[in-house]
């Protein structure tokens, strides 16, 4: 499908760099710095669907076609800009690009500064002349956190097929509103969701980039890194039940308190993950029902994330950890139950891929890592990789997540001559490779 030629967006080659600021990550996200700003928690709540997240897709929209792309948006709310090859197929293409969403009080990287450097690095591409020789696209995946409706990469897995449809449209966010309805809300017809193998068809190769959420480019004094894989994860919603009662008028030893019974039991979790060598397990949402400061809880319900490079040991320390909830509640007169809400399992990205882009950066380093990212569900349908930029604080998920603004250009650079390698075909000129990254 080809751009129509009045469409006043479709000039390629428009300046898209008027602004030089606008042609430069740390300019583009200064841009959006102001969006989704968390007063309470610090840094940025954008979750899908807010105001915020709709600002950050028409944010995307406006510079992607300003860049002369054909952008779409497409019925699992996946955003889609084109740039096409002079016969418009699109086949093979070489996708980037990354999600806008966030945790509640995230960074401002995780996500955006992919988004960003996608736009870059057609920049860099356009001011080297280069015409790729198969279509590049730059996708923008809704719900990666899964921090509303509980699914981590929802966009991403409904593309692939790795989660149904009904089970998605079901999903609730915290005020009880579903997927459904907050979908439709929107505009987007949640009847449409779902697998969609005409777009996996178009798609060759997928590369992302992304904030490193860790240190190991600190400590390898580099700035973007190649990456190899991403550990397996998992959420699981433990729900412990006892008696609702007044806070006042009730005994200490006439109560059956979850709220008692869920704090030893996340203690345990710690302790036990402690016995799992390279697991991790983070309780980080709590929540009490009703909720009253004068009022012994019925329910409490917490979220475990649990993570390990082998998915049977992640499975292991979730047994373990659900068998002694069931004592602790056993013990506090309460009962519980555990319910699995998300799982991936771990990723170790094309050989191939990964090998092509260190030849491209033969300076870059390789790293794995233990978050999860839409390249991690696509790489169970088309050969995938990923691309990290170093953050100084080694901290994400948190407004303390940093990158400085010459690694930024530096990433931005990097997938440049990355795209330019996978989109050169046999025949089309393009000027020399950027000298191989120096260290950073
Ligand atoms: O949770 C993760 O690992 C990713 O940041 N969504
Ligand atoms: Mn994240
Ligand atoms: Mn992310």
């Amino acid at each position: 499908m080809r751009p129509s030629t009045d469409d006043p967006v479709a000039d390629p080659t428009a300046d898209p760099t008027a602004d030089p600021a606008a042609g430069t990550v740390s300019g583009l996200l200064r841009d959006i710095s102001g969006v989704g700003t968390d007063a309470r928690r610090g840094g940025y709540s954008r979750p899908v669907f807010s105001s915020a997240e709709t600002e950050l897709r028409c944010w995307f929209t406006e510079q992607a076609r300003r860049r002369g792309l054909d952008v779409s948006t497409d019925a699992n709310g996946i955003v889609w800009a084109w740039w096409d090859t002079d016969d418009g197929e699109r086949r093979d293409a070489v996708v980037t690009g990354s999600h806008l969403d966030s945790v509640p009080g995230g960074g401002e990287f995780d996500g955006p500064l992919g988004v960003a450097s996608a736009l870059v690095a057609v920049d860099i591409l356009r001011s080297r002349r280069f015409r790729p020789g198969r279509p590049l696209a730059i996708a923008v995946f809704p719900e990666e956190e899964g921090s509303r409706f509980g699914v981590a990469c929802l966009g991403s897995r409904l593309l692939t097929g790795a989660l149904d449809p009904d089970k998605a449209r079901s999903l609730k966010d915290a005020d009880g509103d579903t997927y459904a309805d907050v979908a439709a809300a929107n505009g987007q017809d949640p009847r449409r969701i779902g697998a969609d193998p005409a777009a996996l068809d178009q798609l060759g190769v997928f590369v992302e980039l992304h904030v490193e959420q860790g240190r190991g480019l600190i400590d390898l004094d580099q700035p973007v890194a190649v990456g190899t894989s991403i550990l397996g994860h998992g959420r699981w919603r433990l729900s412990v039940h006892g008696q609702g009662n007044h806070a006042g008028t009730t005994l200490m030893t006439d109560r059956r308190d979850p709220m008692v019974a869920a704090a030893r039991m996340m203690v345990e979790i710690r302790n036990i993950a402690l016995q799992y060598r390279d697991a991790r397990a983070t309780v980080g949402r709590l929540q009490p029902v009703p909720g009253g400061t004068n009022v012994i809880p019925s329910r409490v319900d917490l979220w475990i994330d649990a993570r390990h490079p082998r998915d049977e040991v992640t499975a292991s320390l979730v047994e373990s950890i659900h068998s002694r909830a069931r004592l602790i509640a056993a013990e506090e007169g309460c009962t519980v139950t555990l319910d699995a809400e998300s799982l991936s399992p771990t990723v170790h990205f094309d050989p191939g891929l990964r090998d092509r882009l260190r030849t491209l950066l033969p300076v870059a380093p390789v790293l794995d890592t233990g978050a999860g990212h839409d390249a991690g569900v696509l790489a169970g349908r088309l050969p995938t990789a990923m691309l990290f930029v170093r953050n100084p604080s080694g901290i994400s998920h948190s407004p303390e997540e940093w990158v400085e603004d010459a690694d930024a250009e530096a990433g931005a650079r990097a997938l440049a001559d990355v795209l330019q390698g996978l989109l050169e075909a046999a025949g089309t000129p393009a000027s020399p490779l950027h000298a191989p990254m120096m260290a950073g």
